[in-house]
């Protein structure tokens, strides 16, 4: 699925697009009972009639009201799905619409969409429309909450969610080459960021030059094995490897392993949704939280990358000065560049997809983990707010740390080299990993 990057899209475009993200939402959801939909079930997420509602909103917002100064008549749903108005654990008291009802909604705005769309202005009057800018901001919307249900769904405490496996991992490639333990950049000017206005966030830009010490990074993400032998070595229990506010969480949250990591007969398992598997030694380490990764990175001598040191490593190309929009180039993500666009239900073993790798020699920056980098979520010199504050302008501050490169839960549009994510370092729901560096 291609969003093409960098030009406006035609009205065939906007529509098939729009149509193919709502397919993907109902196959998500579609399996569940209507008291599953309506339940809260853990406080860190919403009710998933609640992200369904948004979603729908979210659309009647910018591509009815923004736009079109179209009406669709649902007033006061503002105060229901406003996420400023009602934190993720209130949300399940408010009168939320039903399933059915969120579906009538949903296609009401949808129609309303639609049926509009030939009379836009076709080449973008306004900052919103040009480029098709506001089109690809809803889609995106979109597919962030497929991946916040999913998220939702991985919690669920009571019949596991059973997912339409729809994809199969590629084989590794027994002629791939070896993967390295790490890759080095040599130092230099690097650009960081981008100036696109078709797709990118306003956290993504400005594009700016920054000059970066040599470094190594891990060719791959700290895997099941690597991460098992850091609890093997008493890594939880060990003080020497956390940061004061890591061992106050640690202790606190009684963490002595990954999320839906359990041991009943000795061996560790690892749940997917409705699957609990055998640690596969090669897969990622998935769902840990900031504080863990910087514990074992500590632990092995490392620390975690900074994420200019991540986007150079997807992004930089000996001998351009123009960083690359994907870690393969700049052609749109496909099934075999990277473990995205959930249809896997799971992560994969590191090796998989040789295509996807960086030219600097980095495998899987792209899909199967999110990656924490050590950076808190600032403003790069130059941001500009655009198209509102509430994305990312009102999370900027030390709060929150940078996580990188998407997850087997993000969709294929969600996603490029300069895409940044933010979350609490105390969060492990999210399908989050990470890989380390050093200087030198
Ligand atoms: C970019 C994943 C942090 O879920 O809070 C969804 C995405 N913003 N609706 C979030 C988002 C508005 C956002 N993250
Ligand atoms: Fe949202």
């Amino acid at each position: 699925m291609d969003l093409h990057i960098g030009r406006s899209l035609s009205t065939a475009e906007i529509a098939s697009l729009l149509t193919e993200a709502r397919t993907r939402t109902f196959l998500l959801v579609g399996t569940l009972s209507d008291a599953e939909l309506r339940r809260l079930h853990d406080p860190l997420m919403s009710p998933i009639v609640w992200d369904l509602g948004h979603i729908a909103h979210f659309e009647e917002v910018w591509l009815r009201e923004n736009i079109q100064n179209g009406d669709t008549g649902s007033e006061g749903l503002s105060g229901i799905y406003d996420p400023f108005e009602n934190s993720r654990s209130k949300r399940a008291e408010l009168p939320l619409l039903s399933f059915p009802e969120c579906r009538a909604y949903l296609s009401t705005v949808r129609r309303a969409v639609l049926d509009a769309l030939p009379e836009l202005p076709a080449a973008g009057g306004t900052p919103l429309l040009a480029d098709s800018f506001v089109f690809r901001m809803v889609l995106q919307h979109e597919y962030q909450h497929n991946e916040t249900i999913l998220q939702t769904l991985q919690l669920k405490h009571d019949d596991a969610y059973q997912p339409h496996r729809r994809v199969v991992a590629p084989a590794p490639d027994p002629d791939a080459p070896g993967i390295e333990r790490m890759v080095r950049f040599p130092g230099g000017r690097v650009i960081l960021g981008t100036d696109d206005r078709s797709i990118a966030y306003d956290n993504e830009r400005p594009a700016h030059g920054v000059d970066v010490a040599s470094f190594w990074i891990d060719a791959h993400p700290v895997t099941n094995a690597e991460y098992a032998a850091f609890m093997e070595a008493d890594g939880y229990a060990d003080r020497i490897n956390w940061s004061d506010a890591g061992w106050a969480w640690k202790k606190e949250a009684g963490l002595e392993a990954p999320k839906y990591w359990e041991r009943t007969t000795g061996e560790w398992t690892e749940r997917f949704m409705d699957r609990v598997e055998a640690l596969h030694p090669a897969r990622p380490v998935c769902h840990v939280c900031y504080h863990e990764a910087d514990a074992y990175a500590r632990w092995a001598g490392t620390r975690l990358p900074t994420e200019v040191e991540w986007e150079t490593a997807a992004a930089w190309k000996a001998g351009t000065d123009e960083p690359q929009v994907y870690p393969w180039g700049d052609g749109p993500p496909t099934a075999s560049h990277a473990n995205l666009d959930a249809l896997l239900f799971e992560t994969t073993p590191v090796g998989c997809y040789p295509e996807g790798r960086s030219p600097l020699g980095c495998w899987d920056m792209l899909g199967n983990v999110w990656e924490w980098t050590s950076t808190d979520f600032h403003p790069y010199p130059g941001y500009e707010t655009f198209p509102y504050p509430e994305y990312s302008e009102v999370f900027f501050g030390d709060e929150y740390k940078v996580l990188r490169g998407g997850s087997w839960a993000t969709r294929f549009g969600a996603v490029r080299n300069t895409f940044r994510n933010w979350d609490y370092p105390i969060r492990r729901q999210i399908f989050s990993g990470f890989r380390c560096a050093k200087n030198g």
